[in-house]
């Protein structure tokens, strides 16, 4: 950072807090919150933007910004040559972070100019009346509208949806999973879907707001739904992380963990796509309460894990097929992703989000990369598809949703639909091809003949 910076280490929090000095400007653009996307192309290059971003998430995580940096790779370790690094960049340092990428030669461009702009868009359209048509699903909603919605779905279809109270937050906020439920039949196999795992992707409880909207209304007119919910019953978790998405819309936008005080640090959070029991806090992870990849101090540490966890151990009998919904980037991802190791099943998995990215492309023109965490992102660990497939749900996905960094987490209200559609394709596509399986059925981990 050069002159323009002044690094103090306080030795008794491990925090580095930066002193800012920037000369009077008279360009008001100039000091508005940005996004940059930075590519790295020498090796020389990688080690300083490891560097800045490192200094900087920690800075900026601390008091004085009390913002999130770095949106993509999420950690400053995995930041490579030849690859796209997303940096959100807080106005006030944002000349100081240009002027330090020109001196050194790094390709960079402005993603978004004032993000704030697309903030303030993203929280718009909040008190029209929650009734008024399908514009609802097409706009992003407070914590406290979605418990409404929660409640008046319900209501709505009393014999169809039912709220389960699968645990509670950190800050005791409760963990409702929606059971959709369209027939009778007995020994109905289930889907579960979770939504915001990670508070500041907004798209996320969009989607499964969305989702359950689109069962309820689609049942016996969409011939595939129909037919999907004819045979399955879908467990939906709106909000698996409701501390840290009322965070986002209240303190910081770009805050990603739960919101859990952790022993002998001011760091608050838990990673809780780290906080499974699947290859917990090896590479890929952190145990740095510090970082936005903290993976807790033991698995299933956290309530919201823990929740899920229990559920899904409790009913693994009858559910086939786990699905969770994060975003930004456009992925299709299936196990592993705590292991460069193979699934078992890799093959029949990779046909099935190869298949929907196509249907994807066919019918929305939109790419959607597939395969393995590890190989398509990075080893990440703790994860709970991961973890969900090693207690026996062979069928386990992490959808990554729009977009593919034009707008990153603040996706415009505008996309809400787009995106949605065509992470519903991929459900479709991939339900009905599970459902053509014959013994897929009740998943054992139990190697053994066939019974
Ligand atoms: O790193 C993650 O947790 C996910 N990406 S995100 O940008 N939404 O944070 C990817 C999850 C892939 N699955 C596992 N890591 N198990
Ligand atoms: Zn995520």
């Amino acid at each position: 950072f050069g002159q323009s910076l002044d690094i103090h280490h306080d030795d008794s929090s491990g925090v580095v807090y930066f002193f800012i000095f920037w000369p009077a400007s008279t360009d008001r653009t100039m000091h508005k919150n940005k996004v940059l996307s930075i590519t790295p192309n020498t090796q020389e290059q990688v080690d300083i933007l490891k560097n800045v971003s490192t200094q900087y998430q920690k800075t900026i995580t601390s008091d004085i910004f009390s913002q999130t940096g770095l949106w993509q790779p999420i950690s400053p370790q995995n930041i490579k040559e030849q690859t796209q690094v997303h940096l959100y960049v807080p106005g006030n340092i944002s000349e100081t972070v240009r002027n330090l990428l020109q001196r050194h030669d790094i390709t960079h461009e402005v993603m978004l100019p004032n993000a704030d702009e697309i903030i303030e868009m993203q929280m718009r359209n909040e008190s029209g009346d929650p009734r008024s048509g399908s514009t609802f699903y097409y706009r992003y909603h407070t914590l406290e509208d979605i418990y409404d919605w929660i409640n008046r779905t319900t209501h709505d279809y009393p014999d169809k949806v039912k709220a389960i109270l699968v645990g509670s937050s950190n800050e005791k906020r409760p963990l409702y999973a929606l059971k959709l439920s369209l027939n009778n039949r007995p020994n109905k196999k289930a889907v579960w879907i979770d939504c915001g795992i990670h508070a500041r992707e907004w798209i996320s409880p969009a989607f499964c707001l969305f989702f359950v909207h689109y069962s309820l209304s689609f049942y016996n007119l969409n011939t595939e739904m129909t037919h999907i919910l004819d045979n399955m019953d879908f467990y939906v978790l709106p909000v698996m992380n409701p501390d840290g998405y009322k965070y986002t819309w209240t303190k910081d936008r770009m805050w990603r963990k739960n919101r859990s005080p952790q022993k002998g640090t001011s760091c608050v959070g838990v990673d809780l796509n780290r906080n499974f029991d699947a290859n917990w806090c090896t590479t890929g992870a952190s145990p740095d309460p510090c970082t936005e990849i903290y993976c807790g101090p033991f698995p299933e540490s956290e309530p919201e894990s823990q929740a899920v966890a229990n559920f899904l151990r409790s009913h693994k009998e009858s559910i086939q097929i786990y699905l969770s919904i994060h975003s930004y980037s456009q992925m299709l991802i299936i196990p592993y992703s705590c292991t460069e190791d193979e699934a078992e099943n890799h093959s029949e998995l990779y046909e099935m989000v190869k298949t929907a990215a196509d249907n994807i492309k066919r019918y929305y023109r939109n790419i959607y990369t597939y395969g393995a965490g590890a190989q398509i992102i990075y080893l990440a660990p703790g994860g709970s598809d991961d973890w969900a497939y090693n207690l026996g749900i062979k069928y386990s996905f992490t959808f990554e949703l729009q977009d593919r960094g034009r707008y990153g987490f603040l996706l415009p209200p505008s996309h809400i639909q787009g995106a949605c559609n065509e992470a519903l394709l991929a459900v479709k596509t991939i339900a009905l091809k599970v459902m053509e399986k014959p013994q897929a059925a009740t998943s054992s981990r139990q190697a053994g003949p066939a019974a």
